[in-house]
């Protein structure tokens, strides 16, 4: 009786009391949720190549925007290849763009492959070819093997740090996307990163391959059931909690100028599937220019998604990551 009494008395200080409490659980569930990436290993601050002489090597990777060669100057686009479990896929995926990037670029171009911890010998596979089949040295082709699991957005935040190139571009290893295609990503990021009227200022600027033209064409009606039902209830979550104005953001196929990556890479806290999603979201509070360029894909056997697992996992952290920066624990100023 008396309590109630209390309770009819003091209904804002109740009513308060409980929206703070509120708040503050709300904070703390998303905080136990939220994630930072495990720092390197040792070893994984190296990367593995074949020398001119043909002999596996060891050195210290490069450090993005820090001073370089002359000759590492001279690299025009860097390719980044995250890789679990790919012996069985990755030789027509490298097939395909090394022989692009040769006739394209001459040697102005490095392949860096992020083996991230598999268990099939991936690093020794890509080596093997690297030096057999196409004849490869460390000024082109560089792998770094973690040596425990982080997921693809942690290989491919690694990688971002760690390249030469002006341009950098991360690809799937399933070769699903036709490599020749990133011709047309740099011709786009080309003609929005500068500002019109001094070359010299070049602003960031993120192009990404899309495969939201595609939606009613075969290559999507043929995939099962299950992966396009989830695949809408994803595009409908990404919309509540994501990104309006982009169509496709899971595609593994995006191109960032040096400027836009110093911005991004080092900011993401997201190792899942998901991190696509944070690099959007921290591209535009940053105000960087993205833009969806339309490219070939068919889709590939193999894939390393677990979908009843993987799809939980990704609807949480995209959750995670939006509620992280409304409430502060993730900032886009303060590098993870
Ligand atoms: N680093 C890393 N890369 C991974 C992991 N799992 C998959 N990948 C890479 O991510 C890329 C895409 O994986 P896929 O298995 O092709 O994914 P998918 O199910 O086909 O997904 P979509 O191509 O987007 O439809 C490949 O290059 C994989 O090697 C992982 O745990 N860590
Ligand atoms: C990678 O290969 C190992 C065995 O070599 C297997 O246990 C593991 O499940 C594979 N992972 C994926 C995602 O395919
Ligand atoms: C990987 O290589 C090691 C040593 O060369 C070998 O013993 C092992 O069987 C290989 N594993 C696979 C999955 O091929
Ligand atoms: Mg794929």
């Amino acid at each position: 009786m008396v309590a109630l009494e209390f309770l009819i008395e003091n209904k804002n200080t109740v009513c308060f009391t409980l929206l703070v409490a509120l708040v503050l659980s709300l904070y703390l569930l998303v905080y136990l949720f939220s994630h930072t990436p495990r720092p390197p290993y040792p070893e994984e601050l190296k990367y593995t190549a074949i020398d001119e002489n043909g002999l596996k090597i060891t050195r210290a990777l490069p450090n993005l925007g820090e001073h370089q060669d002359d000759e590492d100057e001279e690299i025009f686009l860097s390719v980044i290849i995250p890789s679990y479990n790919e012996t069985g896929r990755i030789l027509l995926m490298l097939t395909d763009a090394i022989n692009f990037l040769k006739a394209k670029y001459g040697s102005k171009w490095e392949i860096v492959i992020v083996d991230d911890g598999s268990t099939d010998n991936t690093t020794e596979y890509c080596l093997k070819i690297c030096k057999e089949t196409f004849k490869l040295d460390y000024r082109q082709f560089r792998i770094i093997k973690f040596s425990q699991n982080r997921g693809k957005g942690g290989a491919v935040r690694q990688g971002f740090l760690h390249i030469r190139g002006k341009y950098g571009l991360f690809a799937d290893a399933d070769g699903a996307s036709k490599f020749s295609d990133v011709e047309k990503l740099i011709e786009t990021i080309k003609t929005f990163e500068t500002s019109g009227i001094d070359v010299k200022t070049i602003k960031p600027a993120v192009v990404i391959g899309s495969r939201a033209h595609m939606v009613n064409t075969e290559a999507v009606i043929k995939r099962s059931m299950i992966r396009n039902c989830l695949m809408y209830g994803f595009h409908t979550l990404v919309f509540i909690f994501g990104i309006r104005s982009i169509k496709d953001t899971q595609c593994g196929f995006k191109l960032f100028n040096k400027p836009a990556i110093l911005n991004i890479f080092p900011y993401l806290h997201t190792e899942g599937w998901i991190f696509d999603v944070e690099i959007l979201i921290l591209a535009i509070r940053k105000r960087i220019q993205i833009k969806e360029i339309p490219i070939s894909w068919h889709e590939v056997d193999g894939s390393k998604m677990a979908l009843a697992i993987d799809s939980i996992k990704m609807a949480k952290d995209l959750v995670v990551i939006r509620m992280a920066y409304l409430l502060g624990i993730y900032r886009d100023d303060k590098k993870s």
